[in-house]
């Protein structure tokens, strides 16, 4: 009898399209040797991506469960809807938009529904940890709408230093009555005091809106301050903290606002949902129901603390002088006033270190050079590591911004760096 051995068949992708099938394998050798530190990234499981990677892709179901415009989608509905039912259990909520393709989207989809073409609303000073979407004057949030913002605490002799100026909020609030107020950071390292901003919104007869797009995990995993019931509008993406596809997702609790949202996102703002990334929000949302991504959101924070406050010892200077969540920035001007965010992000990348490069309060520096750099512990948590881990991870980063540049310590960092990754490698198949 003759026994036939088969070779290992190449996958459909590697057969189909090599040149892309190549690409895919050299960033998953990217990913998996390099500290990933961009603090709105993530290693997402592999059940997300299996269910991202489906042949749910194929189908158009424009519409929402049981009322689409195509037909075939019954297995759909139930997919949107068993979405819709695990994040408002989540979020303890009661409605939910899971269709937002991203978070721009979703927010793009609150500002249609709720303001008028030059009506005012009121975010962050973009530079002091707000986002695009918040009112940049580059973006529809800021041409269409006339966004007014308020600022942190910059007196360094105040214990809240760093934190939102609550004062000035209420203030600016009683000055303009703008039609929404907004809270929710892209770079914002404290606790976000939702009473207060509720108060301030109810006496200026404001609708408050809250993008938790950084904290949802934290949030999902009660280690953040909850939004609900105190915020009107809900908005979040999928992929930082929370650990799932990329997307979008709007919540409310009011029943009317939630009907105005349905009709922002399609066909206000959208055609087709990505039924295949529902999906993937759905398998999301379950992991994140389990007990255990109570232990990951928590850890994600112990390791934030770790990792700012031996920063600190080795005498780096972080915005509010240190973090209550899951990301930092380093205020570089301190540290040295010639170094830009810019210099040290690609210095850190040549070791290794993915971070980005951030404006700081105060920066007068443009968003494209910066006077810090922002990290985060999301995809570090994921991987395992731990307190320990961050004490090495912040020495790391002591070396690469005091070397100037100097191509051999970045080596050397280099290759402690891949040790590390090595010990703690990212969820694989
Ligand atoms: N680009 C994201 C971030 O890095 O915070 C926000 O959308």
């Amino acid at each position: 009898m003759t026994l036939t051995t088969s070779a290992p068949t190449a996958s459909p992708l590697a057969t189909a399209d090599p040149a892309i099938h190549r690409l895919i394998q050299a960033e998953q050798e990217r990913q998996s040797l390099t500290l990933e530190m961009i603090a709105s990234e993530n290693h997402t499981s592999h059940a997300v991506m299996e269910a991202v990677g489906s042949c749910l892709t194929n189908k158009y179901c424009e519409g929402y469960p049981t009322k689409r415009y195509y037909s075939g989608c019954t297995f759909y509905d139930q997919v949107e809807e068993l979405a819709i039912r695990r994040v408002t259990e989540l979020f303890g909520c009661r409605f939910a938009n899971v269709q937002p393709h991203s978070g721009a989207s979703a927010n793009t989809a609150v500002f249609f529904a709720l303001l008028e073409p030059g009506d005012t609303y009121c975010s962050v000073v973009l530079s002091d940890g707000g986002h695009l979407t918040h009112g940049s004057p580059v973006n529809l949030s800021g041409k269409w709408f006339k966004p007014v913002h308020y600022p942190l605490v910059y007196d360094e002799s105040r214990p809240d230093f760093g934190h939102v100026d609550y004062d000035a909020v209420r203030a600016l609030c009683l000055q303009h009555k703008p039609k929404l107020l907004l809270c929710g950071y892209s770079a914002y390292p404290r606790i976000i005091d939702f009473p207060r901003f509720r108060a301030i919104a109810d006496e200026c007869g404001a609708l408050l809106m809250a993008d938790i797009a950084h904290v949802a995990g934290l949030v999902a995993g009660g280690s953040h301050p909850s939004p609900f019931p105190h915020c009107h509008i809900v908005t979040t993406t999928t992929h930082k903290t929370l650990r799932g596809p990329r997307g979008g997702l709007i919540m409310t609790n009011d029943e009317e606002l939630a009907k105005k949202i349905d009709k922002a996102v399609f066909p206000g703002t959208q055609g087709g949902p990505l039924m295949h990334v529902i999906a993937g929000k759905a398998v999301c949302f379950g992991e994140a129901l389990k007990p255990a991504f109570k232990d990951y959101a928590r850890q994600i924070v112990a390791n934030a603390k770790a990792l700012a406050t031996e920063l600190m010892t080795r005498g780096f200077r972080l915005t509010s002088g240190g973090t209550d969540n899951h990301l930092l920035v380093i205020d570089l001007r301190r540290t040295d006033k010639e170094l830009t965010g810019k210099d040290a992000a690609a210095w850190l990348e040549q070791a290794g270190i993915i971070v980005n490069k951030n404006t700081v309060p105060r920066d007068d520096r443009s968003p494209f050079i910066t006077s810090g750099v922002r990290m985060g512990t999301p995809a570090l948590t994921t991987r395992g590591m731990k307190e320990p881990q961050m004490k090495q991870v912040a020495s790391l980063i002591d070396q690469v911004l005091r070397s100037r540049g100097n191509a051999q310590i970045l080596a050397s960092v280099r290759s402690e760096v891949t040790n590390l990754c090595r010990q703690f490698p990212m969820p694989v198949a």
